[in-house]
């Protein structure tokens, strides 16, 4: 019923991981972006995508959020105070990390050569830093909204990890203590195997 379209090493692991967390059965189509067969699906031409009985999905934060609710697992109800605190994590995690990594990248080996400026990499560097900070101060226990873990610790431990792919300078102790922890989930393990099959 599930099938994960986009490489491991995309941000469809995330979606990977999540549906090992959950248990969940699917297949995985390791398509790279911008190929005629993500085009189809997605109009951005993006990864990841997931299909739901062939429906496709788009935006990983979306994919995550519609699983954790169908599933019942890693998120507080919808209409809750815990819920909106919850997404506003995830909106945290997105536009402080993932938007800051990503612009790196665009300027690296995403956009066409004449419209990358380089020079920007180290202010990019500087603002992660800063932004790892404030997401280590909203930590409040073993996860990002205490004992449970959901959708954001997902995302963050994604973006944590991408960073130190791109070399990103490394976060305080308290985050890499989180990540290095996350790491360690047997879901997360079968999902990073993936990006080495
Ligand atoms: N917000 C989207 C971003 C998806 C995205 O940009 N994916 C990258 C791969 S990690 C991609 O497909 N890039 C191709 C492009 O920008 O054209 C999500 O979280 O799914």
């Amino acid at each position: 019923m599930y099938e994960v379209i986009g490489h491991a090493n995309t941000r469809a692991f995330r979606v990977l991981w999540m549906l090992e967390e959950l248990g969940q059965d699917y297949t995985h189509r390791p398509e790279p972006p911008r190929s005629a067969a993500v085009t189809e699906l997605s109009p951005l031409g993006k990864v990841p995508v997931l299909l739901v009985d062939g429906e496709p999905l788009t935006d990983s934060a979306a994919i995550l959020t519609y699983l954790a609710d169908k599933h019942g697992q890693f998120t507080h109800p919808c209409g809750t105070l815990e819920r909106a605190r919850q997404d506003g994590l995830t909106h945290q995690v997105l536009d402080e990390l993932d938007a800051v990594i990503w612009t790196a990248a665009r300027h690296s080996f995403v956009l066409p050569k004449d419209e990358r400026v380089p020079e920007v990499k180290p202010s990019l560097k500087g603002e992660f830093q800063r932004n790892c900070e404030r997401l280590a101060a909203r930590l409040k226990g073993p996860f990002l909204m205490g004992e449970e873990m959901t959708v954001p610790d997902l995302l963050a431990t994604h973006c944590l990890n991408w960073a130190f792919a791109a070399k990103f300078p490394e976060p305080d102790a308290v985050l890499t203590d989180y990540a290095k922890r996350m790491r360690k989930r047997p879901a997360f393990v079968a999902a990073a195997q993936k990006a080495k099959d």
